[in-house]
């Protein structure tokens, strides 16, 4: 069954990316049968709009399966902000940098966000699992970071441990959370939640953020 239709659907609709991953291999339990995952993307940081936004999206493409016949499951872009929601539970169940690299658009960086080639690590993201049998875009092998240690070297808390990610690896902590989130927790908030992000900002890839795609697109 061709992507294309929903893709461009949900672009129409406000996403900045959307692609589609056969995610198989990261199935367990009572959602096996959902193999197909759709990684949803917007250009902004997670704020409360932002979280709103992915959420009206995978809204739209959950009830665009349905209405085919298939069934869908939307994983919470940020589960701390829906945390009182039965749903808030599931994102232990999956996470939204698998649906990322199954479907292509980037990769696990040592800064332990997903990098995207045109991005960085500046898109916000939902997952939306099915079981309708898209096409599945080509997924991601290997990490890109090569030898860049920028987000390693500058992380305030000394969080980013910087490993080079592949897909056959287990899962893994790439950030000492705990680092990460005492150190969040004394900065100014943004958008009433615990702030930093220079992570995303150090990063070279984030730093040319949508040049790529802007120069394609001319
Ligand atoms: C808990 C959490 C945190 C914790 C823990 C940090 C972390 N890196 O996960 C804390 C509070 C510290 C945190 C901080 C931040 N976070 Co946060 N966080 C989450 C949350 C809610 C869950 C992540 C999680 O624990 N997943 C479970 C573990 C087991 O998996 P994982 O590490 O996410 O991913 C593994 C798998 O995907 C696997 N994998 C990859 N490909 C494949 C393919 C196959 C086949 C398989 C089997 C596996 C596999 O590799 C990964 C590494 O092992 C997600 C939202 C979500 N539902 O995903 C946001 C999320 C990861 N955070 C996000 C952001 C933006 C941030 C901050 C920048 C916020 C800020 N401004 O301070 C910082 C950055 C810190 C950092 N460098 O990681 C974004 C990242 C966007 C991006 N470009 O990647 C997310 C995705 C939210 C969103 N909806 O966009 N966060």
């Amino acid at each position: 069954m061709e992507s294309g239709t929903l893709k461009r659907y949900l672009e129409r609709e406000g996403a900045t990316l959307v692609g589609v991953g056969d995610v198989t291999q990261a199935l367990t339990g009572e959602i096996l049968h959902l193999n197909r995952g759709i990684a949803i993307a917007i250009n902004r940081s997670l704020t409360s709009d932002t979280v709103d936004l992915l959420s009206d999206l995978q809204r739209l493409a959950e009830r665009w399966l349905k209405d085919k016949g298939f069934r869908a499951l939307s994983i919470p872009p940020d589960s701390d902000r829906k945390k009182e929601k039965l749903i808030s539970r599931l994102y232990k169940r999956f996470s939204h940098k698998t649906a990322v690299t199954c479907s292509g658009l980037g990769w696990v960086g040592k800064n332990g966000l997903v990098i995207n080639r045109s991005f960085g690590s500046k898109l916000s993201w939902a997952t939306v699992l099915t079981n309708a049998p898209l096409e599945a875009d080509s997924p991601t092998f290997e990490s890109e970071c090569g030898d860049c240690e920028l987000c390693v070297r500058h992380c305030p808390s000394g969080a980013v441990r910087g490993y080079l990610w592949s897909r056959g690896d287990p899962l893994r902590e790439m950030v000492t959370y705990e680092k990460c989130r005492s150190h969040k927790s004394g900065r100014v908030a943004m958008d009433h939640k615990p702030n930093c992000g220079l992570c995303v900002t150090i990063c070279p890839y984030s730093r040319n953020a949508g040049r790529e795609k802007n120069e394609r697109d001319a």
